[in-house]
């Protein structure tokens, strides 16, 4: 899974990055073309748990990549430049975005428009993956156009379903809404996947506060969410910097930090869950003498989906699945338990895992 940070020059995404990532990638850098790219473990406190009751050799995390990208040029005029086409490939290629928008204001750290504005960074940048994706529309559009009489009677069908979607989204784009505000069906994500168009992937606007205002950061995210109603959006706020001092500390010095300060919510970690949220996934554990360890599938997979996430040799030779909530496994404390109290249970290949299940396949290859 790979999440990519963008954000206009000096927003704060490099500190961002750090946080995440408790990496120490040069920060200040005044729009460098620099790109980072970090691993970060999903914090899941059910697997710590879990971990306490198996005590197996083995912890394994499920993980998300984050990638720090280079801001997009500023434009003169004050409407946004061009996204280079390096840059929208790796764009492209991510699963979901963080867009990290300045709310602090320092004189030290000039901002380019010389005033600090979150809505007007936030649409900004926004406007500009708007103007890409409908770009990619126009052009496909054309040729679509083209090639109306060319190729078999079954190219032809196939091409007239994408006109019609693609028909869908120009509108959408051209008044500024992303394609994540449109609902698409099954059918229709289908058709446009291969675009992976920068507005359909869920987004994490994290709005970057500075160090005063840590006690209103609930409510200016409120405020921004408020005006940002968009499907498939998440608006945070924190203050990066000190997000990524306290990364810097151990975790009882940064416990008492975190209390002078009034800090309630870990937000480092509530940024990482969020995302991983966003993305539409959930997570399943094994658990047994050897590891314990979370698994990452699509919500609405099966359990041979989730066998297959594990080996492809149970995805095959699939029998049963013995399947228990892991808050039921912590409180009776066993499978043994678990299955006197009737629940683990057996299922089948079309079981409908869920967020939480504790998993073991039984398989015959
Ligand atoms: N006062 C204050 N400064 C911050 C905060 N977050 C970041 N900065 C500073 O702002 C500058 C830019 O931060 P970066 O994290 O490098 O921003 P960026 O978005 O990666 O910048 P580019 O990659 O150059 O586009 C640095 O000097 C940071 O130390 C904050 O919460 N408060
Ligand atoms: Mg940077």
């Amino acid at each position: 899974m790979q999440v990519c940070i963008v954000g206009l020059a000096g927003a704060g995404k490099t500190t961002v990055f750090n946080t995440l990532t408790r990496g120490h990638a040069a920060t200040g850098g005044f729009g460098g073309m620099t790109v980072n790219t970090g691993v970060v473990k999903v914090p899941d406190e059910r697997l710590s748990r879990l971990t306490e009751l198996f005590k197996p050799k083995r912890e394994v995390p499920a993980d998300v990549t984050y990638v720090d990208l280079p801001a997009p040029p500023s434009a003169t005029d004050g409407r946004p430049a061009d996204i280079p086409a390096d840059q929208l490939a790796r764009l492209r290629n991510a699963d979901a975005l963080l867009h990290v928008v300045r709310a602090f204001d320092d004189p030290a750290v000039p901002h380019p428009d010389g005033t600090v504005d979150a809505w007007r960074d936030l649409e900004r940048l926004d406007l500009e993956f708007v103007l890409a994706d409908l770009g990619v529309v126009e052009k496909r559009l054309e040729r679509l156009e083209g090639s109306g009489r060319h190729g078999t009677q079954s190219e032809r069908e196939q091409n007239e379903r994408e006109r019609v979607v693609l028909e869908r989204i120009r509108p959408a784009l051209t008044s500024g809404a992303p394609i994540r505000d449109l609902e698409l069906d099954t059918e229709e994500s289908r058709i446009i996947r291969g675009f992976r168009f920068l507005t359909e992937k869920p987004v994490l606007v994290v709005l970057n506060v500075g160090e005063g205002q840590i006690a209103e950061a609930v409510s200016v995210a409120s405020g921004v969410a408020a005006r940002y109603p968009h499907r498939h959006s998440r608006v945070v706020a924190l203050s990066a910097r000190i997000e990524m001092e306290i990364g810097e500390l151990d975790a009882e010095e940064a416990e008492v930090f975190r209390q002078d300060m009034g800090l309630t919510d870990p937000s480092l970690e509530r940024v990482i869950r969020l995302s991983y949220e966003l993305l539409g996934l959930i997570s399943f554990f094994t658990a047994g003498p050897d590891e314990t360890r979370a698994w990452t599938i699509p919500e609405g997979s099966n359990a041979v989906d989730a066998a297959g996430a594990i080996h492809s040799d149970l995805a095959r030779g699939f029998i049963r699945a013995e399947v228990v909530l892991v808050e039921d496994l912590l409180s009776l404390g066993s499978m043994a338990d678990a299955r006197r109290n009737g629940k683990l249970r057996s299922e089948g290949k079309t079981y409908r895992v869920r967020d939480g299940d504790v998993i073991e396949v039984l398989f015959n290859v």
